[in-house]
């Protein structure tokens, strides 16, 4: 297959209610949106990156200029571009993950568009609707976090995860529990506000049987989760520190944690987080999807992966109407606490067109060829 062009658009999608982090508030999405022009039609790709580079070093307007000078015109020096072929083409450009893995998704939808074939049935998706757990941002109060979780369980969520910062953790853990009982799956996301010296008062969340804590430690401080994971019972998860295959192994065989979240844009694209995923298996060691706050584009892709064996437990894919008032897509909706995975050939979806143009705040066009 031959790429012709490369489209950067950029649209603005405001959240329905704002979600609040240990690392910054968000209510409005500004997202970075890649077509590739192939000969018989094209492919769509999602890019993760935030606006602000604090979640990772990554941002919306560099992963647009790293694309736009240095990977796109790498994958115009191949005669034959096929998903496979796009990382180690784009190999000698150091990090970027995230505008790697929407180049390389909107490589592979062409592909799987043109050849008529489903992205979980590439991937290997062993099932066709995939649990769904919805993400819930520190709140104002604890009464409004009580409310915001109701809220969320009555819509049919089959798991809570609850953001903690220094602050916002036991007292907030303790109130989920104990008004939703010892039957809600719930779990908590640091997102790297703790240091080893918050060791003690972290394992006072052992009291609450969570299924995990997510990344409380730093993302490079692989060690200090190995340490930590001898000071409390709660399984530890990590998220920005698993940026590759090789980084799961790593964190896995160093004791670091005992659960994986995945999230393609991270790890540099769905095949590589489909390595995560095979890599996790042979250790034991079960994975979920997590979420970036994606538009239908990307909540598409990740049903798909998410269909995957090792994808034992519920992930950050959550319906349409919990993060937009109108999807790029065609609506994602909870059936029974579940979403079902796409069977159209490549992602099963496509951005609509009105919706899109209303949405869009520039494209640029990298001609190829
Ligand atoms: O897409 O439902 C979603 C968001 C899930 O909490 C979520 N993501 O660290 O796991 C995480 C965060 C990162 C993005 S916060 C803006
Ligand atoms: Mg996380």
């Amino acid at each position: 297959m031959k790429i012709e062009a490369v489209e950067l658009r950029r649209v603005r999608l405001p959240l329905v209610s704002p979600f609040r982090t240990s690392f910054g508030t968000q209510t409005v999405r500004d997202v970075l949106l890649v077509r590739v022009e192939g000969p018989d039609g094209e492919g769509w790709g999602e890019c993760v990156a935030m606006s602000e580079p604090l979640y990772s070093y990554e941002f919306v307007d560099a992963a647009q200029a790293v694309i736009r000078d240095h990977l796109a015109p790498r994958l115009a020096a191949l005669d034959d571009v096929t998903a496979h072929r796009v990382a180690p083409a784009l190999g000698a450009v150091k990090g970027h993950p995230m505008a790697k893995a929407a180049l390389e998704m909107a490589v592979l939808d062409c592909e799987l568009r043109a050849r008529g074939e489903p992205l979980g049935a590439f991937l290997g998706a062993v099932r066709d609707t995939v649990p769904s757990g919805v993400s819930v941002g520190i709140a104002g109060s604890i009464p409004e976090l009580i409310d915001t979780v109701a809220a969320y369980l009555e819509r049919g969520y089959m798991r809570v995860k609850l953001k903690i910062e220094p602050g916002w953790d036991v007292e907030p853990v303790r109130a989920v529990r104990e008004r939703f009982g010892d039957d809600l799956l719930l779990q908590v996301d640091a997102n790297t506000a703790y240091t080893l010296a918050d060791a003690r008062h972290l394992a006072r969340l052992d009291a609450f049987d969570l299924l995990l804590i997510e990344q409380p430690l730093a993302e490079d401080d692989v060690a200090g989760h190995s340490v930590l994971s001898g000071k409390m019972k709660t399984p530890i998860c990590l998220d920005e520190s698993i940026t590759s295959a090789a980084a799961a192994a790593d964190a896995v065989g160093r004791g670091a944690c005992s659960v994986v979240n995945i999230k393609a844009g991270r790890v540099g694209g769905y095949l590589e987080a489909r390595r995560v995923h095979d890599v996790c298996a042979a250790h034991g060691v079960p994975v979920w999807c997590g979420g970036m706050l994606e538009t239908g584009l990307g909540r598409a892709a990740n049903l798909a992966l998410a269909a995957l064996p090792n994808f034992s437990l519920p992930g950050d894919i959550s319906a349409s109407d919990r993060y937009w008032h109108t999807d790029l897509t065609a609506p994602f909706v909870l059936e029974e606490g579940h979403i079902r995975v796409p069977t159209g050939p490549g992602l099963g979806v496509s951005p609509d067109p009105d919706v899109l143009a209303h949405a869009t705040t520039s494209a640029e066009v990298v001609r190829l060829r």
